[in-house]
């Protein structure tokens, strides 16, 4: 074998040996092996003297292209080991470390109880509905009986919104509860009508462990022809029994709401067990109010061309994170929107 043929053996070989290299120390090897002081390249071009005079510069050239060309190949292999290790490093992957397990997350507890209440009043033969936050006065008073200067306005500490583009008898306002989709409802449709309709309020009032400053109601309305107080009551003792069970107490008392007549309200006994404790207790107090009602005013009926005198209705509307509070032993309402995983991770 020639020098040349030589030189074109260890070409092949190389290719070989640096397709195997699977490390910076294999390369390293690699580079001692081929284009170190004793390598094989170098050690043939020290055997320079040994080749014909005329084939010499040949021979170097060649022998240099080699070796350079061996240099630039480790060099890059090593490039892109480093750029590899350097990945690794900065995604700091041990494959070997255990997955991790991700966590669950599930409905706030407001919407698993607007949910429950709807469910039930759904099975009972209600619709669900919607509506909207920010309202017109007209539907959040002046259509429930509520005209301007009326004392019953005080009733709902209420959060304006300035709004230069409407006029005084058009002012907006965040609703303070969801009686306006009474208004807003009997006025696009004609009874038979029974639904329900969830949704955020909000008042203008200070904090404590049963008021928040907004908060969810669900309203309840039917209206058609023969519906009476006892339809009313029979509704919401259903309505209580499911949510509460057959033996927790309920107590009506007349109330005044002005779109209603009579109004009462409906509360959920808060009365201390064996232990002197009671379901909410941050709360001293033997009931808690969770809703009010009544049959709908005949001013209200008018108000939305329904004639009272065939028609007649009953309305409420509730409070669901108090009724979750009384059934599910939470003893304060700023737990639900102060965002605690402590508290949330209890209705996973
Ligand atoms: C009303 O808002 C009437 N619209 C209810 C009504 C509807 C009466 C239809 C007659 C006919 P009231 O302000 O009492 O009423 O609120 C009703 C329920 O909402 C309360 O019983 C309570 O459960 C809940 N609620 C009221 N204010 C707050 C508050 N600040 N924080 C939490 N829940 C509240």
């Amino acid at each position: 074998m020639n020098v040349f043929e030589e030189l074109t053996q260890i070409q092949a070989e190389f290719q070989k040996d640096l397709k195997l290299a699977l490390d910076l120390e294999q390369l390293d090897h690699l580079k001692i092996k081929y284009i170190g002081r004793s390598g094989v390249v170098t050690t043939l071009l020290r055997s320079i003297s040994s080749v014909k005079k005329e084939d010499r510069p040949k021979f170097g050239s060649k022998a240099n292209q080699l070796k350079s060309e061996i240099s630039g190949l480790i060099a890059e292999k090593i490039d892109v080991f480093k750029n590899d290790t350097d990945l690794r490093k900065a995604e700091n992957l041990d494959v070997t470390l255990p997955g991790r397990t991700p966590v669950i997350g599930s409905l706030h507890p407001t919407t698993q109880i607007v949910q429950e209440i709807c469910d039930i009043f759904v099975s009972l033969g209600f619709s669900v509905i919607e509506g909207p936050e920010i309202e017109f006065d007209k539907y959040n008073f002046e259509m429930l009986n509520i005209p301007k200067g009326h004392p019953a306005r005080d009733m709902w500490s209420t959060m304006w919104i300035e709004n230069p583009n409407h006029s005084n008898t058009n002012s907006t306002l965040l609703r303070t509860h969801t009686s306006p989709m009474q208004a807003r409802f009997m006025e696009a449709t004609s009874p038979p009508i029974r639904i329900v309709v969830p949704g955020k309020c909000y008042r203008y009032e200070a904090t404590d462990s049963t008021h928040e400053w907004h908060f969810y109601q669900i309203e309840g309305l039917v209206v058609d022809k023969g519906i009476n107080f006892a339809n009313l009551k029979g509704t919401l003792y259903e309505f209580a029994k499911r949510i509460f069970g057959n033996d927790r107490k309920v107590r009506f008392r007349c109330d005044y709401f002005p779109f209603v007549e009579p109004g009462v309200d409906m509360s959920i006994s808060n009365f201390k067990d064996s232990e002197g404790k009671r379901p909410i207790k941050g709360r001293d107090e033997d009931w808690i109010e969770i809703l009010g009602a009544g049959m709908v005013h005949p001013e209200v009926l008018k108000g939305v061309g329904y004639d009272p005198d065939i028609y007649t209705g009953f309305a409420f509307g509730m409070g669901p994170e108090r009724i979750s509070m009384l059934r599910d032993g939470i003893d304060d309402i700023r737990h639900f929107y102060s965002n605690d995983l402590r508290f949330l991770s209890q209705f996973v």
